[in-house]
């Protein structure tokens, strides 16, 4: 489909839609998410320490899911240990990953808790940046409760450095709060997307609950009833807690307000609204039943009528149940059980320790050069329209800065640029253009859709097919901040353009809606 003619497609009309912090504040009580103040969004994954008390910013500061500044420089895995599901999501077909958190289309290795442990221990050699461990599926962390609660006690015993994680639909959750605090799981992510069973009821066609499946209303009445409780558990026990949704345009799009509401209320700490994968390939009855995921503008237009809620996580990757490395990369290729066998594992509490204070002191100084650079790129701004807002799209490897190679991107972060700030936004996953030298022209066009709302792509460098294509659909091509850190560059060329504006040079237009990948890559990174 044409990028263009997606905004037309859509559902939501993105002027619809109310933001949340005109509703009344609803937040009786909540954790860390109201101590900010009605319409503040400042503890969620893009707080500091400032932002938040010790002892939770201790809990979020190395947890790249639960900080957006941590996902940089810290790693997580996922062990598949848990097969079995309690529920039905019309989203998922078993025979891939959860789709609440994976990537659908790859199968994981399931594995046993002693090779879970064995594995988290090698990746922790090797990797010592891997700071937590998930269980993700592929079904239900809490249907599967001996493999579970088998594998984190192993971990809790011997590496008491690595944060537990786990994610689950809820349904199992209330009976399982002992537990999961026994072992200091302190990170539990409830996948909930909705808070009335008459929305429940089109996306859960049955649940497995007190020896029998049910079905229908009543089904998704008690799975809600089992989340709210279970998250209300969880939070008078000081756990913390990420509610994941998925949105599903024409079923709970609007309705996700209401739910992010609703769990701000009951102390989540974060929110994190994924667009729903769905393709006829993936054989989920939405996928074969013709259901759309959303396009770039509507996640986005849901996501920011929520501002002022329960605050956003807008970084995650919907990674695979056995995903190993940082966000956004996946080396678990190179921890496969037979690779595992013939590793020299040494798990060594203090050399992990000493190299994660190296990268603290790193990360502190790329913080204190960061904040610098952006004061100056401030202070340089000229009068812009205070209202003016454009979507920049950002090649980067890391570090905080543009500093990657158009064609090597597998991913471009968006940062929502106006005259105070260059704010991230989310990421567009594409395909590879550069294959092996050369530069793949057939890929193109998928990755202009992918960034078709953006008014500039920043890039360290890129080539001369790319940039006519780019210019062609109306997206400028930057290079001239190459490796500067990128709210810096982007505030940099946002003040260019305002003046390119002012002097009459071009004339700004507004840009059209993007689409957000669905299904597995076709291309490999090189
Ligand atoms: Fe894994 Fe989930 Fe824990 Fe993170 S993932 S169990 S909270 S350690 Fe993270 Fe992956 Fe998104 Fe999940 S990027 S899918 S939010
Ligand atoms: Fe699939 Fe996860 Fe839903 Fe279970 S909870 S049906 S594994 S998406």
């Amino acid at each position: 489909m044409d990028a263009s003619s997606l905004a037309a497609k859509a559902f939501i009309s993105i002027g619809q839609i109310k933001p949340l912090g005109a509703a009344p504040d609803p937040a009786a009580h909540s954790g860390c998410g109201t101590s900010g103040g009605e319409g503040k969004a400042s503890c969620g994954s893009s707080g500091g320490p400032d932002d938040m008390p010790a002892e939770i910013w201790e809990k979020v500061k190395n947890h790249p899911c639960y900080s957006e500044e941590a996902h940089h420089h810290y790693a997580r895995m996922h062990v598949a240990v848990a097969p079995a599901c309690n529920i039905q999501c019309n989203y998922c077909n078993r025979k891939y990953d959860c789709s609440n958190e994976s990537r659908p289309g790859v199968v994981s290795q399931k594995l046993t808790p002693e090779q879970a442990v064995k594995k988290v221990l090698a990746v922790a050699s090797e990797i010592p940046q891997m700071t937590v461990l998930g269980i993700a599926g592929p079904g239900d962390s809490l249907a599967n409760p001996k493999k579970t609660f088998d594998t984190m006690r192993m971990l809790h015993e011997q590496a008491p450095d690595i944060k537990l994680c786990l994610s689950t639909n809820g349904l199992a959750l209330p009976d399982q709060v002992d537990e999961i605090c026994k072992y200091n799981i302190d990170h539990v992510t409830i996948t909930i997307n909705m808070v009335d069973p008459a929305v429940g009821e089109k996306i859960y066609p049955w649940i497995f609950w007190d020896h029998k499946r049910i079905t229908g209303y009543e089904a998704a009445k008690i799975l809600h009833e089992r989340q709210m409780l279970g998250l209300e558990m969880l939070t008078a026990r000081g756990v913390l807690t990420k509610i994941n949704s998925v949105l599903i345009p024409g079923i709970n799009d609007e309705h996700l307000i209401e739910v992010n509401r609703e769990v701000k209320k009951r102390g989540a700490f974060l929110h994190n609204i994924m667009p729903l994968i769905s393709e006829a390939e993936h054989g989920t009855y939405f996928g074969l039943n013709g259901q759309r995921g959303p396009t770039a503008q509507e996640l986005k237009a849901v996501q920011d009528a929520c501002a002022g809620g329960a605050n956003l996580m807008r970084h995650c990757r919907q990674c695979r149940a056995d995903a190993v490395g940082l966000l956004g990369e996946d080396r678990s290729e190179e921890f496969t059980l037979d690779k595992i066998e013939e590793m020299e594992v040494v798990y060594d509490l203090d050399r992990r320790r000493a190299y994660q204070d190296q990268v603290e002191v790193e990360r502190q100084a790329q913080h204190a050069a960061k904040v610098d650079a952006l004061q100056e790129a401030k202070a340089a701004m000229p009068e812009v329209d205070p209202d003016m807002k454009v979507l920049v799209a950002v090649a980067t490897e890391g570090h905080g800065r543009v500093n990657l190679h158009f064609g090597h991107a597998t991913e471009f972060q968006i940062f929502e640029v106006s005259a105070g700030e260059a704010l991230f936004v989310g990421h567009r996953r594409v395909d590879l253009y550069c294959q092996g030298g050369f530069g793949e022209d057939e890929q193109l066009p998928s990755i202009v859709k992918a960034i078709n709302d953006c008014h500039a792509v920043l890039v360290a460098k890129i080539g001369a097919c790319p940039r006519d294509e780019l210019k062609a659909a109306g997206i400028e091509p930057v290079d001239q901040y190459a490796h500067e850190f990128i709210e810096k560059a982007a505030l940099s060329w946002f003040a260019d353009y305002c003046g390119r504006i002012a002097s009459g040079q071009i004339v700004h237009q507004p840009r059209g809606d993007a689409a957000i990948r669905q299904g597995a890559y076709t291309s490999e990174a090189a």
